[in-house]
């Protein structure tokens, strides 16, 4: 990617809480997705019950993609978006989530919310996570484009929806193109108001590498999968050490600490 452009996107990620690079992906390699995705929510979808509580959801989510299908591991590396993430988040940064969601016409509004609500941190703050919505299918407002608040990443509490809900925008972006958002802005999944149209994304979101991941890697993934990986996402699933020490492997039996190779570098220590 362009550095000029890589910062231009960052600026606006700064400034409005998001951004969106179009057709910063292959149309192969959406059109590969968008199949392999159908395929598995036809796969392994489990029988809804008629009358249980999630019947008439109008969201699928479909995780563990790293494990189902190497066409996949891409798409938490690509090259097009990649690097505005460790602009956002540090070169440390890790994947905290990552899950397809594809929105069938009904109802399916969420609350809005912050991706980084978990973290019991004081508002505003440094971002500490990064979503990328890829849109494998086109976004429009009927079809349940991501709703945001734009600059509300700099809030200090949540909003009161009905005081917002006016400056909400749809991210409508064509299939190809990615929303990159700090993980502090204020959003929501919308409601499909079109007759038969399937909304598609790609929620890849990461998380700095200083906190814990959302999802455990390590238990979701099985080692010789993992050993598999291109070696970039072997490190954002967590094997890999942030500062030169967080992350790093327990030795068994004792060791002299003050001359051992785990010690913080002093550049963390801040001396
Ligand atoms: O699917 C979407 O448009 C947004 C989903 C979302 O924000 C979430 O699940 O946290």
């Amino acid at each position: 990617m362009d550095e000029a452009v890589r910062l231009a996107h960052l600026d606006s990620i700064e400034r409005d809480g998001y951004t969106i690079v179009p057709d910063a992906i292959d149309p192969e390699h959406v059109a590969r997705l968008l199949q392999r995705v159908r395929e598995l929510e036809r796969e392994t979808l489990p029988e809804v019950e008629e009358g249980s509580p999630v019947d008439g959801s109008s969201q699928l989510r479909t995780g563990g993609l790293l494990s189902l299908d190497p066409v996949f591991w891409d798409v938490p590396i690509h090259q097009e978006i990649l690097p505005i993430v460790e602009g956002v988040l540090g070169l440390g940064c890790l994947l905290t989530t990552f899950s397809a969601i594809d929105v069938m016409p009904g109802e399916n509004r969420q609350p809005l919310h912050p991706d980084d609500a978990l973290i019991p941190l004081k508002r505003p703050h440094q971002p500490i996570v990064c979503t990328c919505m890829w849109a494998i299918t086109d976004f429009t407002e009927a079809n349940a484009a991501t709703r945001l608040l734009p600059g509300s990443h700099r809030l200090d509490g949540p909003p009161e929806y009905e005081a917002v809900r006016g400056e909400l925008i749809p991210a409508e972006m064509k299939a190809g193109s990615v929303l990159v958002f700090d993980g502090s802005l204020w959003h929501q999944a919308a409601d499909n108001v079109t007759e038969d149209e399937w909304r598609l994304g790609l929620q890849v979101s990461y998380c700095a590498g200083w906190i814990r991941p959302f999802t455990n890697h390590f238990l979701s993934i099985h080692r010789e999968t993992a050993a598999k990986f291109p070696e970039r996402l072997v490190e954002l699933v967590g094997y890999s050490t942030f500062n030169g020490a967080i992350g790093t492997i327990g030795t068994p039996g004792t060791h002299r600490y003050a001359n051992s190779a785990f010690r913080p570098p002093a550049s963390a220590l801040g001396r």
